[in-house]
């Protein structure tokens, strides 16, 4: 082990405030909720504390949301929404190292990846959204688009500022106003963004960001002023929102978890490959609902692309999340760090070959070494059960059927990957995949023009494109 801690300039970069406050209708406010802390999960410090929505909270920010629908954004001219919403994506992308900062302070994932995937794809949804509001009408949806009214959105812990762009973008370029939930571990860059907001001088009420844990989030998706309810999370929470909703009339997104297969194919380019299954399964520390958890590899090559996945993956390097040479960064919690470990124990108990990266940990924060499981089969928990960690499991396969049945074998369908050279065998498998997203040749890439969504239990609905807008308009 070793000692580590965060370079104290980085507190100022990331603009670190002692305490932060909740935004409805247009301003800050101390909300009547117990405020919270949020935590460094490398170094288990306090960052900040955070305002947090109690009683009649979530009642004023749902009719500010109205107010500012039926007076101002909902009847505002697309060209004229565009521009705000271009202002937006602007001012994210002047702050995008005090956003890269924060957000890996406050969530604990790598710099490279908050400064590379997180905080670009954000501005980059606001970019994209921004063009289409005043496009609506050639979007082929349908004549006379309008939008649904006031949008209630909940988003996780493992993206907090690109959860919150892919949710807020869409509502805003749709003509919606919106009340959006931020998970109560990473509250921060939400707020940073509801401060562009205020900046961005958007009418008051269209963007309320309440903080607060699941009990604010049951609040917000159940009050009867909220028209859609757009959520990102468990698939056991979404279950539960999916039956509170029912029969009352609200347009529903979720997006769930996953259990992807990554299929690697004995002709593809191995080791090409071996790094998309390293992307697939520790970017992000693996708290990616389409992570490439399950590797389904052809038996011929199996022991040859275990050896060098291996070897690659002893060379990644484990700790502070702010080191830029840092490829895997701290799991966000005490309660995610222990469904890890307890996952992986089931599997060592089930039989499965474990191996872990023999990298130094840090002796404070909460961090895991990549793991790879060997020798899995489909009945076992590791294969079946999504970890949301940086634990791989590695089944084997003969034949194209037999891997795509086993690729199928899961009541999720987020996404999938492909490896081979023969583009036959990708639209192939592509096409009888249950999954929203198939890769070939690469893994987890995000753009704001491609529709991301799940089949079966991760979810309906989809975020980004065209197909993403059908969420927040009627006909
Ligand atoms: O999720 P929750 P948790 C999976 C992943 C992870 C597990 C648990 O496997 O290990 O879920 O994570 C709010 N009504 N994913 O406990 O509870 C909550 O406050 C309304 C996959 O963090 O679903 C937070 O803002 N909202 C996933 C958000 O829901 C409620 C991302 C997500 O928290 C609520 C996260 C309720 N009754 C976890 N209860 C993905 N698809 O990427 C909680 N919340």
């Amino acid at each position: 082990t070793w000692e580590y801690a965060p370079a104290p300039e980085s507190r100022a970069i990331a603009n670190l405030k002692p305490s932060y406050r909740m935004f409805v209708d247009g301003e800050f406010v101390e909300g009547a909720g117990e405020p919270l802390k949020s935590v460094n999960p490398a170094t288990e410090e306090v960052l900040a504390e955070v305002s947090t929505a109690g009683a009649g909270d979530v009642d004023r920010a749902v009719k500010a949301a109205r107010r500012a629908h039926d007076k101002t954004w909902g009847r505002m001219p697309g060209t004229e929404r565009a521009k705000y919403i271009f202002r937006i994506a602007r001012m994210v992308a002047e702050r995008a190292r005090e956003l890269a900062v924060l957000e890996s302070l406050d969530n604990g994932k790598p710099i490279k990846e908050s400064r590379d995937t997180d905080v670009p794809t954000a501005a980059a949804h606001f970019f994209y959204h921004a063009g289409w509001a005043d496009k609506l009408d050639y979007a082929g949806l349908g004549p006379d688009p309008k939008p649904l009214g006031v949008a209630g959105q909940v988003i996780p812990w493992n993206f907090p500022l690109m959860m919150a762009a892919w949710k807020i973008a869409p509502a805003l370029a749709c003509g919606n106003t919106v009340v959006l939930k931020p998970a109560e571990t990473t509250p921060l860059s939400a707020l940073v963004l509801a401060e562009i907001i205020q900046q961005a001088e958007l009418p008051p009420g269209v963007v309320n960001i309440i903080p607060g844990a699941g009990d604010v989030g049951a609040e917000l998706v159940n009050h009867p002023g909220v028209n859609k309810v757009a959520f990102t999370g468990s698939t056991e929470v979404g279950k539960v929102i999916q039956s509170a909703l029912a029969g009352t009339g609200k347009k529903l997104t979720l997006e769930l978890g996953g259990k992807a297969a990554n299929i690697v194919f004995d002709d593809a380019p191995l080791d090409q490959a071996v790094e998309g299954i390293v992307n697939g399964i520790f970017f992000n520390q693996g708290h990616v609902c389409c992570a490439g958890s399950r590797l389904l590899v052809q038996e011929s090559i199996a022991e040859e692309l275990l050896a060098k996945l291996h070897a690659r993956v002893s060379t990644l390097r484990v700790g502070d999340p702010l080191d830029k040479n840092t490829d895997v960064g701290a799991i966000n919690s005490r309660d995610q760090l222990t469904k890890i470990q307890d996952l992986v124990a089931s599997g060592e108990q089930e039989g499965a070959e474990r191996w872990s990266s023999p990298c130094p940990l840090p002796d404070k924060g909460f961090f895991f070494a990549p793991t790879v499981f060997a020798g899995v089969t489909q009945s076992m928990r590791i294969a079946r059960e999504e970890i949301f960690g940086p634990v791989l499991s590695v089944l084997t396969f003969r034949t194209p059927d037999e891997a795509l049945a086993k690729a199928n074998n899961t009541p999720y369908g987020l996404s999938a990957g492909v490896w081979t050279e023969k583009g036959s065998r990708i639209l192939w498998m592509a096409d009888r995949l249950r999954a929203g997203v198939v890769w070939a040749n690469t893994f987890n890439r995000f753009d704001p023009t491609a529709p991301f969504g799940g089949y079966q239990e991760s979810g309906f609905g989809r975020e980004g494109g065209r197909a993403g807008l059908e969420a927040y308009l009627d006909v």
